[in-house]
């Protein structure tokens, strides 16, 4: 089934020799979506130039979203399309959406913007569209200064495992901001994935997972700062932690021959010259991070003791009386994180019981992290972002020696 309804599809026939699809895919953004769209519209008018159609898919918002969208005035040579999906809510059903709407159109690249976007000037359509329409590229991620707090999924599993793993640095594999060529959507779009966490917040990670995998040629650009409505980790991003990184762990089964071959890591080239700029300050709540860790052993110490090497388990023991800080380290993290993505494949083992184990343990390292990230700039937390990445590479004979066995 589309994800499109028929009526949407014979909309876009009409609108048939679009160059660029730039696709938003929403739900309750009333108060940013028209600036995203307004953006979007000027950055493909002043630096492409090329026929452009907006497609707002929203999940059924009921605060006006798909009306503010709609309702931007744009250059001529721009159309605005809005669209409700079908298929699983969520923003990956939406993005499906949105590369449906790019075939539809036989537009030659696509651009996904996230909704909430504070930060997006239309300069971004042309970083991330630019190596597309000029042929350089098939999969571009964005690639921001966010602030030390922000982005705490990325920095401590989707980056170290996605460039541990398949051996490319690819800073924001889920930045929800990314540049498609039409290859790429081709290559997409018939995977069976769409009644999965895919079709939710997996979908930003599949995207860049395949992408990799698939050789396609992938580039990041130059974004600058990223201002968007940020979640505090404690209070909000169980499920999209969970969606995530099932979806990682998952592609493990897909793609084993292109990962296990894989060691050390390549850097991916980089689009547009470097920006300055600072992130707005994200907040996170360390002591309810701290109180999720601690109900954490509570909840799911059996099933760590279970899952977990001794070497790991006893760290996360003393955690318990002594804190984090000391305890989680990177190392420490990047072997509990390969013990659980194998633990996820057992047959024994329920994988989403697997999934909502590791959720406190993330918890327990976002505030080792924010422990040591207190007193540093956003040049000393990359430093300290890349250490932990190292060392997921470093501890990869484990994964492998753990895949083999299981
Ligand atoms: N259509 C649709 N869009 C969604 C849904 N959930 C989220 N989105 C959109 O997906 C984009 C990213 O969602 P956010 O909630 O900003 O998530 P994020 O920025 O990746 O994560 P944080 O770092 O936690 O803020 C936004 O444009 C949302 O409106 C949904 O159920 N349906
Ligand atoms: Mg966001």
């Amino acid at each position: 089934m589309s994800a499109l309804p028929a009526e949407t599809r014979r909309e876009l026939r009409a609108l048939r020799g679009a160059d660029l699809v730039v696709g938003i895919p929403s739900f309750h953004n009333a108060a940013t979506i028209g600036y995203v769209v307004q953006q979007a519209a000027e950055g493909a008018r002043r630096f492409l130039g090329v026929r452009t159609v907006v497609v707002n898919a929203d999940g059924g918002s009921t605060d006006g979203t798909p009306e503010a969208a709609a309702s931007v005035p744009v250059p001529a040579g721009v159309a605005v399309l809005c669209t409700p999906y079908q298929g699983i809510p969520g923003k990956g059903s939406a993005v499906r959406a949105v590369l449906e709407a790019t075939q539809i159109l036989g537009a030659r690249a696509c651009v996904t913007l996230d909704a909430d976007l504070r930060s997006v000037a239309p300069w971004w359509v042309e970083r991330l569209a630019g190596p597309v329409l000029a042929g350089q590229a098939d999969y571009v991620t964005p690639l921001y200064l966010r602030h030390k707090y922000d982005g705490t999924i990325t920095n401590t599993l989707a980056y170290p495992m996605t460039r541990a793993l398949y051996g490319l640095r690819v800073r924001q594999p889920i930045g929800g901001d990314f540049g498609l060529s039409a290859a790429a959507v081709a290559r997409l779009l018939p995977k069976p994935v769409w009644e999965s966490d895919v079709a939710r917040f997996g979908i930003d990670i599949w995207m860049t997972t395949t992408a990799i995998c698939e050789g396609l040629r992938v580039a990041q650009a130059r974004l600058g700062p990223k201002v968007h409505d940020a979640k505090d980790p404690a209070a909000s991003l169980g499920p999209m932690f969970q969606q995530v990184v099932g979806t990682l762990f998952s592609l493990l089964a897909v793609y084993p021959s292109r990962w296990r071959q894989v060691r050390g890591s390549q850097p991916t080239p980089e689009v547009g010259d470097p920006v300055e700029g600072e992130p707005e300050p994200v907040h996170i709540t360390v002591p309810s991070l701290l109180q999720r860790f601690g109900e954490g052993f509570e909840a799911h110490g059996a099933m760590w003791q279970r899952v977990l090497g001794p070497d790991v388990y006893e760290r996360l023991v003393r955690a318990r009386e002594v804190g984090p800080a000391g305890e989680l380290t990177e190392r420490v993290w990047a072997r509990g994180v390969y013990d659980f993505a194998v633990a996820f494949h057992r047959e024994d083992m329920d994988p989403d019981a697997v999934l909502a184990a590791l959720v406190p343990l993330y918890f327990g390292r976002v505030a080792a992290f924010a422990h040591h990230a207190e007193a540093l700039d956003s040049r000393g937390v990359e430093a300290l972002v890349e250490c932990q990445a190292e060392a997921f590479e470093e501890e990869k004979p484990r994964l492998l020696a753990a895949w083999d066995r299981g």
